[in-house]
């Protein structure tokens, strides 16, 4: 394409000196194979001349053809090609000038095009590294508005279950890949939960046949890439919340920090429903024994009375005291002086009736609350906890010698013959209790 341009260029000027001296010899007849011998290398020349030397080549050429026709002109015809060589190499000189600066220019621009498309390519390549950085930050913030979220909400649940099924949707909203699963269970189903259970860690694993420690694991499904995260409640391990997914190289390390964080927040909500429910157990049932506690006791035996008074209904009340605790403690110390409260809460529960209720009342007192039971049967029930009690052996250290038995004091107070609100039928037992105590101990009063 350049080559035939210059050569075009290079042509310019033997061309119109080709026509002038054409129209010349077209005078003289005689001429005319020399002007058709002219014009064919003309043709040719156009076709070929690319280059300074040809066009050279040619003009001088032109130049002999032009010397040998001028022969044959007359006067001043004779002059007119010795004139000839000079504006031709003239033309051809300037046209060569002209090329070269228009090659030159050309180079540059060429050059310049060069270097802009490679610093569009450049900038290219910057704005796809920036797209991703800002998907990369868009994702980033998603996730930190889950987190932000999950801490919120899971501080908030009261229910053990609901903790795990948002713990599960927050997963799946922040990782979104592959299937989630929650396994509460104390044997693991595989090595990979065994490994997390044991280390209490979390764990990636991006390729199971790759990975040497599970190489070998038979995983459900032929599972290959696996998350896996422990909740943890006071230190124990009591549930694993895992991502399977079946192709390699699903998951990454980003991910894990991401389940490690919300099963964190996770175990953290579980840890202070645990301690909450402790809490109120504590108001609910006394720590050493299990029994229900006094405060209990007042309520229900606040409801027993509304409810019996409804329905016309007796129930009744008894009021325990073991004998001479004081003393056990005393000899034996008070973790052995535990023991005994703990047996005695036992035994009077397997005694009891499953609708009785249990309380420890003191420190060493206990009440029954008997719905629905005349004091018939209270006393029936009272009479049969003092002699299991006085028959039962208690062993304080490793000796067999060191046996005791205990016995215990009880008060009965019936509603509504005897007591119609709850302080009046307490201070009837009470009253009774002490009697049985003043009369011996170890008997039953009421
Ligand atoms: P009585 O036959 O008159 O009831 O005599 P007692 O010794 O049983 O009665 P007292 O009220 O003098 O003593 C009760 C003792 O129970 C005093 C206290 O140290 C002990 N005690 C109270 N609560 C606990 C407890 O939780 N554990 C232990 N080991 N002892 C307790
Ligand atoms: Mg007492
Ligand atoms: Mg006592």
């Amino acid at each position: 394409m350049r080559g035939s341009k210059n050569g075009l260029a290079y042509l310019l000027p033997s061309s119109l000196l080709f026509f002038g001296s054409a129209v010349f010899l077209f005078r003289n007849p005689t001429q005319y194979p020399l002007i058709l011998l002219l014009f064919f290398a003309y043709v040719l020349a156009t076709l070929h001349v690319t280059t300074l030397e040809m066009a050279a080549v040619f003009a001088t050429f032109v130049t002999f053809m032009q010397w040998g026709c001028s022969g044959l002109g007359q006067g001043l015809d004779k002059l007119w090609p010795a004139l000839y060589g000079i504006p031709l190499w003239c033309g051809i000189y300037t046209m060569h000038q002209f090329v070269t600066r228009e090659n030159k220019d050309e180079k540059g621009c060429s050059h310049f095009l060069q270097n802009y498309q490679k610093g569009m390519a450049t900038l290219q390549k910057e704005k796809q590294g920036l797209d991703h950085r800002i998907a990369d930050l868009d994702k980033q913030l998603t996730v930190r508005k889950n987190l932000s979220q999950a801490v919120h909400e899971l501080a908030s649940l009261l229910d053990p279950m609901l903790v795990r099924q948002r713990l599960m949707e927050f997963v799946r909203t922040a990782i979104g890949k592959g299937n989630i699963q929650f396994f509460a269970g104390t044997a693991p189903r595989d090595l990979m939960d065994q490994w997390v259970m044991e280390r209490k860690l979390s764990l990636l694993v991006t390729d199971v046949l790759q990975d040497s420690r599970f190489k070998n694991a038979k995983t459900a499904n032929e599972v290959r890439s696996v998350l896996a995260a422990p909740i943890l409640v006071e230190k124990q391990v009591v549930g694993v919340i895992r991502l399977n997914a079946f192709e390699a190289n699903v998951f990454s390390i980003g991910d894990l920090r991401i389940l490690e964080a919300l099963s964190l927040l996770a175990s953290l909500a579980l840890e202070n429903l645990q301690l909450l429910s402790k809490l109120q157990e504590g108001a609910v049932r006394d720590s050493l024994t299990g029994l229900y506690t006094h405060r209990f006791l007042q309520e229900r035996l606040a409801d027993e009375i509304l409810r019996a008074g409804r329905y016309s209904q007796e129930f009744s009340l008894l009021l325990m005291d073991i004998d001479h605790f004081k003393r056990y403690n005393d000899t034996y110390g008070h973790a052995a002086g535990d023991q005994v409260l703990i047996r005695v809460s036992q035994l009077i529960q397997q005694l009891v009736r499953p609708v009785d209720l249990v309380c420890r009342y003191g420190g060493e007192e206990f009440v029954v609350l008997m719905p629905q039971a005349p004091l018939g049967t209270a006393r029936e029930l009272a009479e049969r906890i003092r002699q299991t009690l006085q028959q039962e052996s208690f062993h304080f250290g490793t000796e067999a010698s060191m046996q005791e038995h205990v016995t215990i004091s009880i008060g009965l107070a019936g509603f509504p013959n005897e007591a119609t609100i709850a302080s009046q039928l307490i201070r009837v037992a009470d009253s009774r209790l002490y009697q049985a105590k003043e009369s011996g101990r170890n008997r039953v009063i009421g």
